[in-house]
Order: structure tokens, then C-alpha cells, then sequence
């Protein structure tokens, strides 16, 4: 197995919105490189990096893979990133450790909701990008119109460098505006093509564009400028040196046109990551921390520097055991040896080493700088870790992960599978490092959250499919929080003779609410011994037990403080438990007077959706107590910021979903408590004593 040297590799994230044929282009770029010897399918479940059986039953990605092939002496990473918002974390974590991103937008959708989420987070990442206009060959594809929607959501520096010849059932290839020289295809798929003149019909669109490109390029280099100034035009070397400079610099982002489905025009997006796209050299250095010196430092991307590599993802199949992919930073990762994981400070076992092809493995001695691979069984090492030479350790900033926008509470359809549960998805949570399972200590429901409903659906199809184990999901109880908002004292006496040793304690105390947010504090306000220190511990416990129970409908009491300012003792009677029993007391009498009232949680939501859904969607807002913070355009995106109670927002996913087409997307987080409308808390209250099997007639 050849090894690759650092300068020969190229590591390409293929991102864009869900359908727009990023896994057909990477089964197409294998089959044009010789990697693969057919031209897998997604409809057939064919495709090299759709390979869980998940994946091929719903025919979208869910997981990004990796795979590879030779391009003119070039080894090409691919990494095929799931388009589906629900599954965004993929394509983090595929853009984290490519050099570059290749951005594919669907020719007659345009710029859609989870392209412009891709090219923002690519942009962070400061990686060039390559365009790809695919499936050229549908009904209503239009180059031109896609390019426009291109050019308005990311500015003039998205320029072609080539444009189709012909569209719909008629695309049959692509006019090179560096050669200028066209390709046209053969229809049967097999990437074969013949090279010829420009041909007339395009010949006047091509010379325009290509003075576009050439003028971008001059643009973007002072020496080049001068040289077009001086001749009108740059000669082919100088334009084509030039335009990878500005690319690399983020200047120009080219476009190629192709259908991955008829493999037409594939070639030249080969050509063009071989060309234009920077090696991990060009990408300088891996910046990280020093784990003991707690400063930064970095790593060359050099073979002969010392080991440095990063866990990107996870794989767990409950048959092969824990797959580790990394990318290699500096230094070579040798199989058979020992590296340090700089995370947990521990060491690891390195075994085989391989490449990937999906979930088809290469094994090979060594994988060198730059170059990404795979290594089964680790014992410690998750995803987000640094693998290095202990001598010289280095730890690589983690990958941000988006966070969960909706939870369900899960149950198990069979009694007593909790444990069985908890430990499955706690596998499953190593190779989808978003999901987060947690117990709520309020409502004690078990939580799953997630990107949206489609992400849990998948994590209980793998809970069902590679486990065995069957849930029901359901919506999760709103963590309602009461509250108070007037002050008042209370007074609480316990007192019991019962034959020898009595029980006595006595308290009094003041409550008044806090600000929110500020839970609950104690003040020990006596003078004079009325209660002696010893006992103070004990109402306080008290007042805590007391106010987690609740009052108005069995909610935690938030956000109030507590003066204890007198009481009485007795010498012999007075114990723990009886101030104890006096502090909740004086709780329940004080608190009734402190007008309690229920509190609920507030999300910060923030939706993206095309304009012509934005009206709709602030209307359904308002429908749901939703407030209004702002819109704002964004990459041809109105996005909506609002603040909405979480009790109306948790079928949200499906319900922007089906107003948008699909096309919405949203991501909403924890802002604060606050007070629930008085019409609305006597419903709250009725469920809460019902589901404690409470009478509501007291009510
Ligand atoms: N007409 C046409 N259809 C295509 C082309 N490429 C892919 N398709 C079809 O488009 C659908 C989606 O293709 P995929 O390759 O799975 O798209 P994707 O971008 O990987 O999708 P996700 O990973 O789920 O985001 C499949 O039904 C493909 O057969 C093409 O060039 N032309
Ligand atoms: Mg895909």
C-alpha cells in the first residue's frame, strides 16, 4: 500500500443541503478515479460512503464517511457530510479536519437553508471553497439562475470556471474557461468524454465569463494586475497560479457545473480540488495548547515533526467495537505502537491502522501528516481527543458541536430496560457526540435531546436495530418553577408531649422574592440566642425541603429569600428534627401570603427560513406567546429571533417543517424563567395534582 506524502493530499468536505447529490458525487468521483469498479447508487443503497443500513433504507445520509482515491498522483480524502439539519454535527466535524469545503447546491432548488448554514461555518473555519452547481441534467435546472442565488447569498467572489453545455435531459458537458476547451460526455455514464472546440452557441457566454475571471484574478494580486493592464488578458500559467492564490486566500470560490447522477462533468471537479485546493501544507500550521505549560502551541504539517493527530469521529458497531477516525496534523501515526491521548493523559494502544472506503478498510503501516485515517479499538479515546507523542503533547481545540434544539422523554416499552437503555445510548452517544441523555431531577422523566425529531428517531432506530432494546417516545414535562412576589412573615411551631422527651421548636421568618435567576437564599438574622446556632442548620434544611416540594402546583419554589429573625427553644425538647419540622412550618405560612405563582421556562429561538416563508412563521409565533426580537437577512435567509415559552414549542420541528417545506430550520436554547400568564396557571395546576394522584376539588 503506497504511502502518501503530505504535499500529495488533498482533504475535500463535501457540504450542502440534504438531496442536492453530495453522496451520488463522491460515488461518482471514486468510480471516474478507479477507486471503486462500479458506479454505486444512493437508489440502490450502492454508494460507497451510504453504507448503514439506515442510511440506505431512507436513502439520505446520516453520518458523514470517508473515502478516497488517486488523482493525478494526488490522494484525494472525500468526506461526505450528511445534508440534513438534523444531522449539521456530521458536517462540523467533516469541515473541522478538510482543507477545503465543496460546496454542492442543487441546480434547481439554488441556495437552500442548510447550504448557507455549510458555507457560514466552512467561512469560520477559514477554508477555501469550490462550488458545485449539480443536477444538471433535471427538469427546470438552470446554471445561470443557481449562480445568481450563489452570487446574492455569498458575494462576487463566487465566479465559474466552466459553464454547461446545454441543461436538462440536454447536459452533456461543461466549456472550460481556463483551457477553452469544451468536454462533452458520453450518456452512459461511464465518465468517458471527448474533448472539442468551443462550440458556437456558447463560445460568446464563455469569453464573457472568462474575462470575469481573468479580471477577479487580477483583481486579487498586484503583480498580476499590472500584467493584465499591460496585455488585456493573463497568460494560461499566470491566471491559473494567480486564481489558486485567491482561492486559498478565500478570494475567489470557482463554480463548476456537473450531474453526479449521469457522472457528466465529474472530471473537472477532480481536477479542479488537485489544482486549486490547498494541500495540508499550504494550510500552515495546526494551532493547539500545551496541556502542562497551558499556553499555545503548534505543530508543522510535517512528517518530521513530532506526532500530533485529532479524533474527528466515532464509530460504534457492537460487532468490530469502537472505530476512532482521525486526521494526522504532524509527524507520522505508525500501526502497532503507542501513542498519548493529551485529553485524559493517558496511553493508548494503536492496532491496525487503515484507510477508509466507507466501511470498507485498507490496512497500511503508517498514515503521514496531513492525511486522514481510521483505528480500531481504542480503549480511552473519544471524538474531540488529541492523540501524540508523549514527549511533546499537544492538545487540538474540540469541535463545537451544535447543541440539541428538542428533547423527548423516552420510556422503555418493557419494565425494568432503563439500564439497558442508559448503556446502549451511551454507546450510541459516543458516535453522536450531539445527543445528550440526561434525568430530569424535577419531573425524574429520562431526556433525550437532540438536533430535532429526525435525529431522535434515528438514535431509537439504532437503540432498536444494534440493541434490541424498544422505547416509546413521548413529549417531556415542562419543568414549571414557582416562585413568589410579595413579602410577608410566617411562623412555624412544632410541639409534641408525648410522655419522657417532647419535641419543641419554634421559628419565625421573613420572605421576599429575589431577582430571577437568583434561587434561593438563607439569612440568619437572629440577635440574642432565641434559636441557638446548633438548630439554625436545621430550620434552613427545613425551609429547603419544604420549598423543593412547592406550593402552588408541586413545583421547586425559585428565586426568594428567607430571614429567620426569632424563635423559641427549650432546653430539654428542642432537637434537629423539630426545627426541622418548625422550618417548613413557617414556610407553608408565610409562603401563602407571599402571592406564590408558577414560573416557565423561556427558550431564545432563532429560525431561518426563505423570505417567503418569514410572514408565516412570525404569524405562527405569535400564536404561540412568542416574542419578537429582531429578523435579519442573512446569506438570502430572513432569520427570526424570539423569545417563546418552551411549553409551545415542543412539536416545533415538524410543525416549521411542514410550513416551510422543509426548509426552516432552527436552533433555540435556555433564556430564563418567568412568570406564566395567570389564565393559563389554573390548567397547569389541574394536571399537576392529577398526575400526583392530589384531589383537584381542593383547588
Ligand atoms: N436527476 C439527478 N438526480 C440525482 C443526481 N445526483 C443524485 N441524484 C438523486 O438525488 C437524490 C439524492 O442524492 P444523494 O446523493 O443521496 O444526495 P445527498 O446530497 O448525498 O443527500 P444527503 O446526504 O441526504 O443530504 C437521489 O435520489 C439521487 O439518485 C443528478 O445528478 N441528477
Ligand atoms: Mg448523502
Amino acid at each position: 500500500m503506497k504511502v502518501y506524502d503530505t504535499p500529495s493530499i488533498r482533504n475535500v468536505a463535501l457540504v450542502g443541503h440534504g438531496g442536492c447529490g453530495k453522496t451520488s458525487l463522491v460515488s461518482a468521483m471514486l468510480f471516474d478515479m478507479g477507486a471503486v469498479n462500479r458506479l454505486g447508487r444512493v437508489d440502490d443503497g450502492t454508494t460507497a460512503t451510504d453504507f448503514d443500513p439506515d442510511e440506505i433504507e431512507r436513502r439520505i445520509s446520516l453520518q458523514a464517511a470517508l473515502a478516497w482515491g488517486e488523482w493525478r498522483k494526488m490522494k484525494l480524502n472525500l468526506l461526505d457530510a450528511p445534508g440534513y439539519a438534523a444531522f449539521f454535527a456530521e458536517a462540523q466535524a467533516s469541515l473541522r479536519v478538510a482543507d477545503a469545503a465543496l460546496l454542492v447546491v442543487d441546480s434547481v432548488a439554488g441556495v437552500e437553508v442548510q447550504s448557507e448554514r455549510a458555507w457560514r461555518y466552512a467561512g469560520e473555519q477559514g477554508i477555501p471553497r469550490l462550488i458545485v452547481v449539480n443536477r444538471m441534467d433535471r427538469e427546470r435546472a438552470s446554471f445561470l439562475r443557481t449562480l445568481d442565488s450563489l452570487q446574492s447569498a455569498f458575494g462576487r467572489g463566487v465566479i465559474p470556471l466552466a459553464i454547461p453545455l446545454g441543461e436538462e435531459k440536454g447536459f452533456v458537458g461543461v466549456a472550460d474557461l481556463l483551457t477553452e476547451k469544451a468536454d462533452v460526455y458520453s450518456d452512459d455514464q461511464s465518465g468517458k468524454f471527448q474533448a472539442v472546440d468551443l462550440p458556437a452557441e456558447v463560445r460568446e457566454a464563455a469569453n464573457t465569463w472568462r474575462e470575469k475571471l481573468v479580471e477577479m484574478v487580477a483583481e486579487s494580486n498586484e503583480d498580476l494586475m499590472e500584467e493584465f493592464f499591460d496585455k488585456g488578458t493573463l497568460p494560461h500559467d499566470d491566471l491559473v497560479r494567480g486564481l489558486r492564490q485567491a482561492v486559498l486566500a478565500g478570494r475567489i470560490f470557482p463554480v463548476l457545473a456537473a450531474s453526479s447522477g449521469r457522472n457528466v462533468a465529474v472530471q473537472p471537479i477532480l481536477d479542479a480540488i488537485v489544482d486549486l485546493l490547498p494541500s495540508p501544507v499550504d494550510r500552515g500550521e495546526a494551532i493547539g495548547m500545551d496541556p502542562m505549560k497551558k499556553e499555545p502551541t503548534s505543530r508543522p504539517p510535517s512528517a518530521t515533526a513530532p506526532l500530533s493527530g485529532f479524533v474527528f469521529k466515532t464509530l460504534a458497531d457492537p460487532h468490530a467495537g469502537r472505530i476512532s477516525l482521525f486526521r494526522v496534523y504532524s509527524g507520522i501515526l505508525k500501526s502497532d505502537g503507542t501513542v498519548h491521548n493529551a485529553n485524559r493523559d493517558v496511553a493508548e494502544r494503536v492496532g491496525a491502522l487503515f484507510l477508509l472506503q466507507g466501511k470498507n478498510q485498507t490496512p497500511v503501516p503508517e498514515i503521514q501528516a496531513g492525511d486522514l485515517g481510521a483505528v480500531a479499538k481504542l480503549k480511552e479515546t473519544q471524538t474531540n481527543d488529541t492523540l501524540c507523542d508523549k514527549a511533546h503533547p499537544i492538545v487540538y481545540p474540540p469541535i463545537a458541536f451544535t447543541e440539541p434544539a428538542t428533547t423527548f422523554a423516552i420510556e422503555p416499552k418493557t419494565r425494568g430496560d432503563e439500564d439497558k437503555i442508559s448503556q446502549a445510548l451511551h454507546r450510541i452517544m459516543e458516535e453522536d457526540p450531539v445527543l445528550r441523555l440526561s434525568r430530569d431531577a424535577q419531573t425524574h422523566e429520562m431526556l433525550l435531546s437532540g438536533t430535532g425529531q429526525l435525529h431522535i428517531e434515528v438514535a431509537v432506530g439504532k437503540l432498536r436495530k444494534r440493541f434490541k432494546v424498544e422505547v416509546n417516545l413521548k413529549k417531556p414535562k415542562i419543568p414549571y418553577r414557582e416562585t413568589i412576589k410579595a413579602a410577608a412573615e410566617g411562623h412555624g411551631r412544632h410541639k409534641k408531649q408525648t410522655g419522657g422527651h417532647g419535641q419543641f421548636g419554634d421559628c419565625k421568618i421573613r420572605m421576599r422574592p429575589l431577582a430571577r435567576g437568583e434561587d434561593f437564599k438563607f439569612v440568619d438574622d437572629i440577635f440574642g440566642g432565641s434559636i441557638p446556632k446548633n438548630f439554625i442548620p436545621a430550620v434552613e434544611k427545613g425551609i429547603q425541603e419544604a420549598r423543593l416540594k412547592g406550593f402552588v402546583a408541586g413545583f421547586p419554589m425559585v428565586d426568594f429569600q428567607v430571614e429567620l429573625f426569632d424563635g423559641q427553644y427549650h432546653d430539654v425538647d428542642s432537637s434537629e428534627m423539630s426545627f426541622k419540622i418548625a422550618g417548613s412550618l413557617a414556610f407553608k405560612d408565610a409562603v401563602a401570603r407571599c402571592r406564590p405563582t408558577l414560573l416557565e421556562p423561556i427558550m431564545r429561538v432563532e429560525i431561518a427560513v426563505p423570505e417567503e416563508h418569514a410572514g408565516s412563521v412570525m404569524g405562527d409565533l405569535s400564536s404561540r406567546r412568542g416574542r419578537p426580537q429582531g429578523m435579519e437577512p442573512r446569506g438570502g435567509l430572513q432569520v427570526i429571533k424570539a423569545e417563546v415559552p418552551l411549553s409551545e414549542m415542543l412539536s416545533y420541528d415538524a410543525e416549521l417543517t411542514s410550513m416551510t417545506g422543509g426548509r426552516g430550520s432552527y436552533h433555540m436554547e435556555m433564556s430564563r424563567y418567568e412568570e406564566v400568564p395567570g389564565h393559563l396557571q389554573e390548567k397547569i395546576v389541574t394536571a399537576s395534582r392529577a398526575e400526583r394522584g392530589e384531589q383537584v376539588a381542593e383547588a
